[in-house]
C-alpha cells in the first residue's frame, strides 16, 4: 500500500474557481496555458520543473547558506556531493538547466555539426539550433509507439546511432547526448545496458557522452526495479556507475535537485572546463557560485541527497503510475508504461479527429483546464511541429499532453480528482475543437504563442 512518505507542516490554498471563471481566464490567456496567473489554476501539472516542495532539511540549510562572491563553503558542500554522485572532475553551478546547455553548446555546437540523442529536450534542441548545429532524436522505435510496452522506451537506437556516425562523420559529431529519463518521449527510462553499450560505441569513434541527468534519480530506480543485476544495488550506487560512463552533464537541479531553481554543468575535460568555466564567468558568475545564491546550492546539497532515498522515490514514481492507472481505467490513453514524472495522454489518438496542424494535444491542455482548472502542457506539433520553407506543416512524432507531477506537493487525492475531470472530457470527446495559432515568436513558440479555436 502506497502513502506519501513525509508530513505535511505547511500548506498553501488552491482557490476553486467557477466554470465562468475559468471560461474567461482561458480565453484572456488566448488558450495558451503559459499565459495563465497561476492562481488561477486548480491543479499546476504544467511542469515538474521547480515546483516541488523542500523538506524542512531543505529550508534548514538554507539558513547556512554562505554568500561569499568566492570560495564559499556552500559551493564546496554542493561540489562535494555532485562529485560523488557523478564521479566527473569539473563541477561549474548554473541558474538552470538550459545555462548549462547555452555554455555548453556554445562551445562544442558549430555551422554543419550534428548531435544525436535517444531525444533532446526543446531547450537542448533549440540551443543546439541556434548555434548552427543539427539536432538528431534517434530513441528506438518502440520509443515512439504510446500504447506499446517496454521497460525501457528510452532507449537509443545504437543502429541509427553508428549509421549518423558514419554518415555524418564522427568530426562533426562534437558529442552524444542521452536524456535519462526521456522527457520528450514519456520520461522513458533508459537501461544500463544501453548507456553502456551506447559509450562503448562512442568510444570506437572518440565522440564523448553527455547526459542530460534532470531526472537521474528516477532513471536510475527504474533500473532498479526493472534490470536485471541492479534489484540489491543503491540508487546511489546505480547513479554513480550511470554517470561513469559519462564525459560529462548538464542537469536542470530544479528536477531531482529537489530545489527551486539551480543547475549545473560537470565536465571530465580540462580544456573544455577552462573555456566553460571562462564563460560562466562572463554570462553566469564566478565559478563557486555560477548563477546561485549561496543558499540556494546549500538546498541543492541537501536535495541530491535526499532524492536518492528509495522510499521517496517508490512514493515518486509509483504516485506517477497511480495516476495512469485511473486514466487507463477510464478509457483514457496514455503513453505507457507510465514514466517517472509525469503521464503523458495520448491526445493524437483520443483526439483522433483533430489533425495535427490543429493541434489535438493543445486543444486537450485547454479543455482539462475548461472542465477542472488543471494546467498540462502540449509536448506535440506546438511545440515540435514546424511550418517549412515550402509551406508544408511538419508535425511532431507524437502529440502529447502532459500531467507533470511536482514532487512532494499533491497527494493522492488530487490524483483521483485529475483522473475524474479527464474522464469527464471522455464523454463528449468528439465535441472538442482544433486550435490555429494567431501569433508566434521565432524560437520556443509554446511559451508565448496565442491560439484561437476553430468554429
Ligand atoms: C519541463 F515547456 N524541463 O520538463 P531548465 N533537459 C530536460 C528538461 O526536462 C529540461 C531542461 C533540460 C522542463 C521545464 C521546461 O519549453 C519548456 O532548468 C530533459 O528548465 O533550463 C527542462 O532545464 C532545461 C518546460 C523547459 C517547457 C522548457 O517542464
Amino acid at each position: 500500500m502506497l502513502f506519501e512518505p513525509f508530513r505535511i507542516k505547511m500548506t498553501e490554498p488552491i482557490r476553486i474557481l467557477s466554470r465562468e471563471e475559468r471560461e474567461r481566464k482561458i480565453r484572456e490567456a488566448h488558450y495558451n496555458l503559459f499565459l495563465l496567473k497561476a492562481e488561477d489554476v486548480m491543479i499546476d501539472l504544467l511542469t515538474d520543473s521547480g515546483t516541488g516542495s523542500m523538506s524542512a532539511n531543505q529550508w534548514a540549510a538554507i539558513m547556512v547558506g554562505d554568500e561569499s562572491y568566492a570560495g564559499a563553503t556552500s559551493f564546496y558542500k554542493f561540489e562535494e556531493v555532485v562529485k560523488k554522485i557523478t564521479g566527473l572532475k569539473y563541477i561549474l553551478p548554473t541558474h538552470q538547466g538550459r545555462a548549462a546547455e547555452r555554455i555548453l553548446f556554445g562551445l562544442v555546437a558549430k555551422k554543419g555539426m550534428v548531435i544525436p540523442s535517444n531525444t533532446h529536450f526543446d531547450t537542448t534542441r533549440a540551443l543546439i539550433e541556434y548555434n548552427g548545429a543539427t539536432a538528431l532524436d534517434l530513441v528506438i522505435d518502440e520509443g515512439k509507439k504510446p500504447s506499446l510496452r517496454h521497460p525501457f522506451k528510452g532507449n537509443m537506437d545504437l543502429n541509427k546511432l553508428e549509421e549518423a556516425i558514419k554518415k555524418f562523420g564522427k568530426e562533426n559529431i562534437p558529442l552524444c547526448m542521452l536524456t535519462i529519463t526521456n522527457n520528450s518521449g514519456g520520461g522513458q527510462p533508459v537501461s544500463m545496458e544501453n548507456i553502456r553499450e551506447t559509450k562503448r560505441l562512442l568510444s570506437r569513434y572518440n565522440i564523448p557522452l553527455f547526459i542530460d541527468a534532470c531526472r537521474f534519480a528516477e532513471n536510475a530506480y527504474f533500473i532498479k526495479k526493472r534490470e536485471k543485476g541492479y534489484e540489491n544495488k543503491s540508487i546511489l550506487e546505480i547513479a554513480q556507475e550511470i554517470f561513469s560512463y559519462a564525459d560529462g552533464c548538464t542537469m536542470s537541479a530544479k528536477k531531482d535537485g529537489l530545489v527551486n531553481i539551480g543547475g549545473f554543468l560537470a565536465l571530465n575535460d580540462e580544456n573544455l572546463a577552462n573555456q566553460a568555466k571562462n564563460m560562466l564567468i562572463l554570462t553566469e558568475g564566478f565559478p563557486t557560485y555560477g548563477g546561485l545564491a549561496g543558499r540556494d546550492l546549500e538546498a541543492l546539497a541537501v536535495g541530491l541527497t535526499e532524492v536518492l532515498d528509495e522510499s521517496y522515490l517508490a512514493y515518486r514514481i509509483g504516485q506517477v503510475e497511480y495516476l495512469g492507472n485511473r486514466l487507463i481505467e477510464k478509457g483514457i490513453p496514455i503513453i505507457e508504461p507510465t514514466g517517472g514524472h509525469a503521464v503523458y495522454i495520448d491526445a493524437g489518438s483520443f483526439l483522433s479527429h483533430i489533425k495535427p496542424e490543429n493541434y489535438p494535444a493543445q486543444a486537450l491542455s485547454v479543455e482539462l483546464y475548461r472542465e477542472g482548472g488543471i494546467r498540462s502542457v502540449e509536448i506535440g506539433s506546438v511545440m515540435f511541429g514546424k511550418r517549412e520553407e515550402s509551406g508544408r506543416f511538419k508535425p511532431a512524432t507524437l502529440e502529447l499532453v502532459r500531467l507533470a507531477i511536482p514532487r512532494r506537493v499533491y497527494t493522492m487525492s488530487h490524483m483521483d480528482y485529475i483522473a475524474e475531470v479527464a474522464g469527464k472530457l471522455k464523454d463528449r470527446v468528439s465535441s472538442i475543437k482544433g486550435y490555429r495559432i494567431t501569433y508566434e515568436a521565432p524560437h520556443l513558440r509554446h511559451f508565448t504563442a496565442h491560439f484561437e479555436p476553430i468554429e
